[in-house]
C-alpha cells in the first residue's frame, strides 16, 4: 500500500491488485449443498465430497513463506442478540485491514464467543506460498485457480486464489448474504442486498425504507441522497448500503439492521454533484483500491472532478495523461471506510434492534417498460415485482449493452440456496407478519425517443421517495394500472421542478401493453428455469397481470 499525503488525506491508502483480481468472481463462486437441487439453477454447484477434495488440495501449504492471520470479527454490532460472529483465517493483510473497516473485529469478540459461542469458519488464501528467499510480488494471488465456496449444510466458507473484495473479505458477501440468507430461511429472517435509509417528513415523521438494486443503479448514491431544492424540509439519513438483515417484529413490523461497519463502495462516477456525502465520508481513514495517484499524493477517478488532472500515475502505476486513451483508475476501483465517518448517517445505526421498515423499494436499469415508480397491490404482487426485477447490461459489466439481464431482488449471485424455495420464503414471512411493509418499484433509467433520460435522477429521486412515504402513511393519491399502483402528476412535489411537465411525466410513467405483453414472456422464462420448485402464486400473479393488460 502507498501512504496518501496525509495533509490531503489523513490515514489513508492507495491499494493496488494484480491486473487479474479486480472483481468478484461469479463464475468461480461455489454453493456446496449437499443435493444439487438445493443450489438451484442460478448457483454453481459441484458435489461437497468432490470439492473438499479440491479445497484439501489447494490448501495444502498455500500459506507457507506467509503470515497466518486470525481474525474474529462481528456481523451486527457486537455482543447483539442478531449478529454473527466468523472468524476468517487469511495470510492477506490486505483483508485483515479491510475486515478492521468492514466489520466490527478484534479480540473484543473473543471475549462474546467465550468457549462455547458459535462462529461461522471463514478460510481465505491468496493461493501464492512463498519458498524460501523467493521474492514476494506487491498483490500475491493466483491466477490458474480461483474458488469461492460455501457449504450451506455445515455453514463454512472456503476462499482460494483472489485477494479481491467480495471474494476475500468474507464478512460481506459470503457470510452476510450467502451463509445469512440460508440462516434466514432456518430462523425466519431474510438477509437482503438492500440499502437502509432513513427519511424524515418536514412535520418530523420518521420513516425508514430498504432497496434492493442492481450494480449500476445508482445505489450508494441513493442511501446517501441529498434532497433537492424545493424539498430541502425533507432529510435522509443513511443506515446501509448494500446489505440488509430484516427480521419479523412482536409488532408484526419488519425490523431493519446493516450488519457491516463500512462502506466498500464504487469509486468511478462519484463527485461532489453526484454524491456530497459520499465525497464528505472519504476526507480521511479509506483504503483506496485501484484508483489513480496525483503527484500531490492523492487520489483520482474517472468523474471525480470536471476537470481532467493533468497527469497521474494510473492504478497500475503507470504514467497517465488525459490524451493517453486509458482510464485512470479501474472500473471497479473501490473505497474501503468507516460508516460511522458518513456525514447522513443515521443516528439509529447501531441499533441492536434494527429499524422499523415502512417501504421496500427495488428497481433496475430498465430504459423501457418500467415506469418510474410504481405500488405493488398486495404483498405477493410485490415479491413478484421483485422477482421478476432485471437491469439492462452496461458496457462495463459485460461489453454488451441493453440486454435484459433478471435479477430477483439483485440477489442471483448471492443466495445460498434455490431461488424458488427463496421467493418461497419472501411469500411465507410476508403472510406471518401483520403490518408488513408495502413494496414498490422504481426506474430511474427510462429514456425517450433520443436516447436521453427522461427523469433528471441524483437528488430528483427524493420526489419520488416522498410519494412512496406519503403513500405508506396513507396521504398520497394514487391511480390503478394494470401493473400496480401508479402516481398521478398532481400527487407529486414539483416545486424547483417545474420544468418536468405533466407530458413528460407521462412518458416516464407509461405502462405499455406491447411491451408488457414482452416483459411477462421474459419472466416466463425465469420461472420456467425455476418451474421445479416456483411457488403457485407467482405464476398465478404472472397471470393475473395478463389478463389485466387484456391481452
Ligand atoms: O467486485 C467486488 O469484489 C466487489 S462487489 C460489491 C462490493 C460492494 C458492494 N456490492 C458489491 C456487489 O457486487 O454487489
Ligand atoms: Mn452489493
Amino acid at each position: 500500500m502507498t501512504r496518501l499525503n496525509p495533509k490531503l488525506r489523513p490515514n489513508s491508502y492507495l491499494a493496488s491488485s494484480d491486473p487479474t483480481d479486480v472483481a468478484r468472481m461469479e463464475d468461480r463462486t461455489f454453493i456446496c449443498s449437499k443435493e444439487k437441487g438445493d443450489a438451484g439453477p442460478t448457483n454453481n454447484w459441484i458435489d461437497p465430497v468432490e470439492m473438499r477434495g479440491t479445497l484439501d488440495r489447494l490448501f495444502d501449504g498455500c500459506m507457507r513463506g506467509r503470515t497466518m492471520y486470525v481474525v474474529p470479527f462481528s456481523m451486527g454490532p457486537l455482543g447483539s442478540p442478531i449478529a454473527h460472529i466468523g472468524v476468517e483465517v487469511s495470510d492477506s493483510p490486505y483483508v485483515v485491514v479491510s475486515m478492521r473497516t468492514m466489520t466490527r473485529m478484534g479480540v473484543r469478540v473473543w471475549d462474546v464467543l467465550g468457549d462455547d459461542g458459535y462462529s461461522v469458519p471463514c478460510i481465505h488464501s491468496v493461493g501464492a506460498p512463498l519458498e524460501p528467499g523467493q521474492k514476494d510480488v506487491p498483490w500475491p494471488c493466483n491466477k490458474q485457480d480461483k474458488y469461492i465456496v460455501h457449504f450451506p449444510e455445515t455453514r463454512e466458507i472456503w476462499s482460494f486464489g483472489s485477494g479481491y473484495g467480495g471474494n476475500a473479505l468474507l464478512g460481506k458477501k459470503c457470510l452476510s448474504l450467502r451463509i445469512a440468507s440460508v440462516m434466514g430461511r432456518e430462523d425466519g429472517w431474510l438477509a437482503e442486498h438492500m440499502l437502509i435509509l432513513g427519511v424524515t417528513s418536514p412535520s418530523g415523521q420518521k420513516s425508514y425504507v430498504t432497496g434492493a438494486f442492481p450494480s449500476a443503479c445508482g445505489k450508494t448514491n441513493f442511501a446517501m441522497l441529498v434532497p433537492p431544492a424545493g424539498l430541502r424540509r425533507w432529510k435522509v439519513t443513511t443506515l446501509g448500503e448494500d446489505i440488509a438483515w430484516i427480521k419479523p417484529g412482536k409488532d408484526g413490523r419488519f425490523y431493519a439492521i446493516n450488519p457491516e461497519a463500512g462502506f466498500f463502495g464504487v469509486a468511478p462516477g462519484t463527485s461532489k454533484k453526484t454524491n456530497p456525502n459520499c465525497m464528505a465520508m472519504l476526507r480521511e481513514n479509506v483504503i483506496f483500491t485501484n484508483v489513480a495517484l496525483t503527484p500531490e499524493g492523492d487520489v483520482w477517478w474517472e468523474g471525480m472532478t470536471e476537470r481532467l488532472p493533468k497527469r497521474l500515475l494510473d492504478w497500475q502505476g503507470q504514467p497517465w495523461t488525459p490524451d493517453c486513451g486509458r482510464k485512470a483508475a479501474h472500473p471497479n476501483s473501490r473505497f474501503t471506510v468507516p460508516a460511522a465517518q458518513c456525514p447522513s448517517i443515521d443516528p439509529e445505526w447501531e441499533n441492536p434492534d434494527g429499524v422499523p421498515i415502512s417501504a421496500v423499494v427495488v428497481g433496475g436499469r430498465r430504459s423501457d417498460t418500467v415506469p418510474l415508480v410504481l405500488e405493488a397491490f398486495s404483498w405477493t404482487a410485490g415479491v413478484y415485482l421483485a422477482a421478476t426485477m432485471g437491469s439492462e447490461t452496461t458496457a462495463a459489466a459485460t461489453g454488451r449493452v441493453g440486454v435484459v439481464r433478471r435479477d430477483p431482488m439483485a440477489m442471483i449471485p448471492f443466495v445460498g440456496y434455490n431461488m424458488a424455495d427463496y421467493f418461497s420464503h419472501w411469500l411465507k414471512l410476508g403472510r406471518l407478519a401483520e403490518n408488513r411493509p408495502r413494496v414498490f418499484c422504481v426506474n430511474w433509467f427510462r429514456t425517450d425517443e433520443n436516447g436521453r433520460f427522461i427523469w433528471p435522477g441524483f437528488g430528483q429521486n427524493m420526489r419520488v421517495l416522498r410519494w412512496i412515504i406519503e403513500r405508506c402513511q396513507g396521504k398520497a393519491s394514487a391511480r390503478e394500472s394494470a401493473i400496480g399502483w401508479v402516481p398521478e402528476y398532481e400527487s407529486i412535489e414539483w416545486k424547483g421542478l417545474e420544468s418536468f411537465t405533466p407530458e413528460r411525466f407521462r412518458t416516464v410513467m407509461a405502462v405499455k401493453h406491447d411491451e408488457w405483453k414482452r416483459e411477462l414472456n421474459a419472466h416466463d422464462e425465469l420461472f420456467e428455469s425455476l418451474k421445479d420448485r416456483l411457488p403457485r402464486e407467482l405464476q398465478l400473479r404472472r397471470e393475473l397481470i395478463h389478463l389485466s393488460l387484456g391481452a
